[in-house]
């Protein structure tokens, strides 16, 4: 791994790259991007985000949950977890009508990218055979698919490549070593097991993390640089800000100062710089001038439409209003490839 010297010392056109384009990142490097002024840090993501994108196109997703509750996990941060009690209602898996219609409003409203997620540790065989005829469908419609299911076993990520999905969702979450304080009834390294399992199918990765969840800024740090550090690095990286539900052990965690919320995203903007960097959970909790920082600060994706799984978004009309406020437009999907 390169050793980087501290963000303060370089200027932009410093800023390493290898050969693949891929920067390789310390947790000491981006512990110093996230200590700069904010103006700085803002224009340097803004740099590299212009290097790259059209920095005034957003790219829009819509997600569905396909299987809501009842998850024998035990995230600290989930509403689904059926341990924690929440008040999500339970449904077993839709039906692939449900789940077209959902994808073709969603189409209608302007999404590009449906994203069909399950409360899963993973899916059973029969299970993903019903998910496979939803990716068909909703690829049928012209859109592009995603999918987030939960760990998968050897061939499940090839099937899904063969029924045409392009993207797999799969977060690290948190930071390795702060893994066991967010969830134990999985490892850290099972999520880079069904990651690897992803790539070599061939399917584009979308991985990031939450923060907001009691985390040291050394953590979030951590976390970039572990999602940074992938080679290559993910296409995708949501960046959620936790959704507080009541029931769930994270509930009544200290809210994260918004401003660090902005600086996370501008590090992950930064350091993996051809990534779609999504801002994803906690916008409706935001307001619109935060969000606008985030755009400023390289995100480039979000998601759209009144509901995430369980928890609640912004509104169509309310994005649209801010999208014109701000002169965004939406992005082709060409762009994405
Ligand atoms: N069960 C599968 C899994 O865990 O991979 C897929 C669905 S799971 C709900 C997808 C992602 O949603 C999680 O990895 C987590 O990053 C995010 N998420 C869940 N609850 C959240 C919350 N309350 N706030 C922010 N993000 C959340
Ligand atoms: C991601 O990183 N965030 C989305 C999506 N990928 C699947 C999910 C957010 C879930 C927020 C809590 C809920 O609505 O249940
Ligand atoms: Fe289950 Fe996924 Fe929620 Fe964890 S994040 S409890 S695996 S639905």
């Amino acid at each position: 791994m390169d050793t980087v010297a501290p963000a303060t010392s370089l200027s932009f056109n410093e800023l390493p790259v290898t050969p693949a384009d891929t920067p390789r990142w310390t947790v000491a490097a981006i512990e110093a991007l996230f200590a700069l002024p904010f103006n700085d840090l803002l224009f340097r993501a803004q740099q590299v985000h212009r290097a790259h994108f059209d920095a005034n196109a957003v790219q829009l997703s819509t997600l569905l949950s396909i299987k809501t509750g009842g998850c024998a996990e035990d995230c600290g941060y989930c509403p689904q977890a059926v341990r924690y009690h929440t008040g999500v209602e339970n449904q077993e898996i839709l039906s692939v009508d449900e789940v077209v219609a959902a994808a073709r409003a969603a189409r209608e409203h302007g999404a590009t990218r449906f994203c069909m997620g399950a409360a899963w540790r993973g899916p059973k065989q029969r299970d993903l055979d019903k998910v496979v005829a939803m990716v068909k469908a909703v690829r049928g419609l012209g859109m592009e698919t995603c999918a987030t299911l939960g760990m998968l076993k050897p061939g499940q990520a090839g099937q899904l490549r063969d029924a045409g999905l392009d993207y797999y969702n799969h977060n690290i979450d948190t930071a390795a070593d702060n893994y066991k304080n967010v969830i134990t009834t999985r490892e850290y390294g099972d999520r880079i097991d069904t990651l690897e399992k992803v790539r070599e199918a061939g399917l584009h990765v979308c991985c990031g993390g939450i923060v907001g969840m009691g985390e040291t800024r050394s953590a979030r740090a951590t976390l970039i640089a572990q999602l940074a550090n992938m080679a290559p690095y993910p296409e995708s990286v949501p960046i959620n800000n936790l959704v507080q539900v009541p029931g769930t052990p994270l509930h009544g965690t200290a809210k994260l100062d918004p401003l660090e919320f902005v600086r996370t995203i501008a590090c992950a903007r930064i350091t993996m710089p051809k990534a779609m960097v999504r801002l994803s959970a906690g916008r409706q909790e935001m307001g619109d001038a935060i969000q606008a920082l985030c755009f400023l600060a390289g995100a480039n994706s979000i998601f759209y439409g009144e509901k995430l799984l369980t928890t609640g978004n912004p509104d169509v009309e309310n994005d649209q209003a801010l999208f014109a406020r701000l002169g965004l437009q939406p992005m082709n999907p060409a762009a994405t490839q």
